[in-house]
């Protein structure tokens, strides 16, 4: 750990220099050019709060993952990189390999500024494979009228596995903001699908105003782009949509397909990251690929009261089809939510949200996310408790594992007491709202019941993660919570409660509902009823760090909740990008 005497003149060299570069060029400008020896020196950062098994780079800041592929055999992910320093800026397309995307390798910088076409700047964008296995990169860059503009970009060598480097021909740009395009919102090329009609087709994250939109643009050889009469997809009072996603789905658990599947009775998801509430939505609904038009089904809103990928700290997510397992992943990105001068301490900030397989819920409304089965590799020592009945007011401590790195999956039964549901308030439409109001302490008749992770032997720190069900009609209603409000004895952290509705029918399961948790360190990923809402927390524990990290089963409703099978097992910290 370094001294504060030693950090502080540093850091402030840093803030200062921060400051100049913001204060002459705004936020989305700030990009000073780096040299690529520069941007290959990368060394270790400290270590605070780090997470163990979640993709990070060692060390400054990084955003939104970019172009995630498989290629031969191998995982790539790319992602929103600053070289220089532990906030946003400089961006370029950092790049790890991977045979399981759980264990990674950092490679050289693959797109960085070099060119008139992305000299300030090298922002988010996907892969496609086109014919012949051939993969291509299509990114915004920031030209050097700072404009958002679409390049492509090839590997140099495709017999080199690991597709270290990267080549911008000077033909870019191949999409340049006209005509009624803002030139300063315009970006985040998705990953390209080909139609009936010998097209490729893409879309681009934009807005008129507080129009959302998804520019469509049609290519025939991936070089020349023409611009469709109207966008794929646009909603009024959105503001700018950027990273959208779009996507074929099956209701076939952990199946995929490829983007340019298109055959009738398919589903497709669109989703887009909104910048004016900083979280991702989708809609499931059709594609018509004759008139290039997505239509949602209208079985949720589209727009910021909409379904999300993730109700916590999760954005400029994106999916990819793994040709090797047959599946969608999806990745996200999870901020830190401590100070921006905690950031320059540590060192580093952000991290990537454990890649899930998503596909169609059998119901056609929404999605189902589950870490792919390759985590489950990080499983080490395991404990665990089976049929124990969790009295109202009580907690049952989990023992026998490092709990600060943990996987937790556990099954509760409420078949006894579901007729004493509290009673659900129609105007109740809001589910984070709703967590926070009520909290992890406010006693109800069924719930809040679940999870203290990243506890001290005495709760004072801890965070909850928890269900709490209500009765509507003859129905049930299960709000699905993070907690963190008493997540860390620190001052000055952004501490928010998440929370999320989860579409479940509990008389279908006769009273069963799953959980499952993956804590580690400084961030809890959570996903209710096996995968059908999901929940990210970042939170910075003073005590309830490392052997001091305990877990607790906790039930503070009426009425006794009856765990069927608790497991909880300490993960193992894969190689992660060197660190
Ligand atoms: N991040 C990128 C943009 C994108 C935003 C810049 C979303 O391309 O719109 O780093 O987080």
């Amino acid at each position: 750990m370094r001294s504060s005497k030693e950090v502080l003149p540093k850091c402030l060299l840093l803030i200062l220099f921060a400051y100049i570069l913001l204060e002459k060029n705004g936020v989305e400008a700030s990009h000073r050019i780096s040299s690529t020896e520069e941007l290959q020196n990368v060394p270790p950062a400290t270590i605070s709060n780090r997470t163990g098994y979640h993709f990070q780079s060692p060390k400054n800041w990084i955003n939104d993952p970019n172009g995630p592929m498989y290629y031969n055999g191998i995982y790539h992910l790319f992602y929103q990189f600053n070289p220089l320093a532990p906030v946003w800026g400089n961006i370029v397309w950092a790049h790890s390999y991977s045979t399981d995307m759980v264990n990674w390798k950092p490679l050289r910088h693959a797109i960085y500024p070099t060119k008139p076409f992305d000299i300030n700047g090298c922002w988010s964008g996907s892969a496609t494979i086109l014919p012949g296995n051939k993969p291509v990169i299509m990114y915004t860059g920031i030209d050097e009228q700072n404009r958002q503009v679409q390049n492509i970009a090839f590997p140099k060598n495709l017999s080199d596995p690991y597709l270290r480097e990267w080549v911008k021909p000077d033909y870019n740009p191949v999409i340049k903001p006209e005509g009624d395009i803002n030139s300063s919102a315009f970006r985040d090329p998705t990953t390209a699908w080909y139609g009936p009609d010998s097209h490729w087709k893409t879309i681009i994250g934009s807005r008129n105003g507080r129009l959302g939109m998804a520019v469509l643009y049609k290519s025939r050889d991936f070089i020349k782009w023409v611009k469709a009469d109207n966008p794929l997809h646009s909603a009024q009072n959105a503001g700018m949509w950027e990273c959208p996603d779009f996507f074929p789905v099956l209701p076939k658990p952990m199946l995929g397909v490829d983007n340019s599947v298109i055959r009738n009775g398919l589903k497709h998801v669109f989703k887009v990251s909104l910048d004016e509430t900083r979280y991702d939505y989708y809609t499931v609904g059709t594609y018509d690929f004759i008139h290039n038009k997505y239509v949602p089904n209208g079985l949720s809103p589209d727009n910021n009261t909409g379904l999300r990928f993730d109700y916590g700290n999760f954005y400029a997510s994106k999916t990819f089809f793994d040709e090797g397992k047959g599946r969608r992943v999806l990745w996200g990105w999870s901020n830190e939510s401590d100070s921006t001068q905690e950031d320059w301490e540590k060192g580093w900030a952000g991290i990537q949200t454990i890649p899930r397989a998503l596909w169609l819920d059998g119901n056609g409304r929404q999605v189902v996310q589950w870490p792919i089965e390759e985590v489950n590799k990080l499983r080490k020592k395991e404990v665990g408790i089976r049929r124990k009945i969790v009295k109202s007011g009580s907690v049952i401590e989990i023992k026998g594992i490092e709990a600060a790195q943990a996987d937790v999956e556990v099954s509760f039964d409420l078949s006894s007491s579901l007729e004493k549901a509290e009673k659900f308030n129609l105007s109740w439409t809001d589910p984070q709202k709703l967590c926070g109001q009520k909290g992890a302490d406010e006693k109800g008749g069924i719930g809040p019941f679940g999870l203290f992770v990243l506890a001290t032997d005495d709760r004072e720190e801890r965070t909850a993660v928890f269900f709490r069900i209500f009765k509507e009609g003859q129905k049930h209603v299960i709000l699905m919570c993070h907690d963190p409000t008493k997540s860390s004895k620190r001052t000055g952290l952004y501490k928010p409660t998440y929370g999320g509705f989860v579409d479940y029918d509990l008389s279908k399961s006769g009273g069963k509902l799953s959980l499952r948790t993956l804590i580690d360190h400084s961030v809890v990923e959570s996903f209710g009823a096996k995968g059908r809402t999901c929940i990210t927390s970042r939170i910075y524990p003073n005590f309830a760090v490392g052997s001091n990290a305990r877990l607790f089963a906790f039930n503070n409703g009426a009425e006794e909740v009856k765990i069927i099978e608790l497991t909880a097992w300490e993960m193992k910290k894969p190689f992660m990008n060197g660190i």
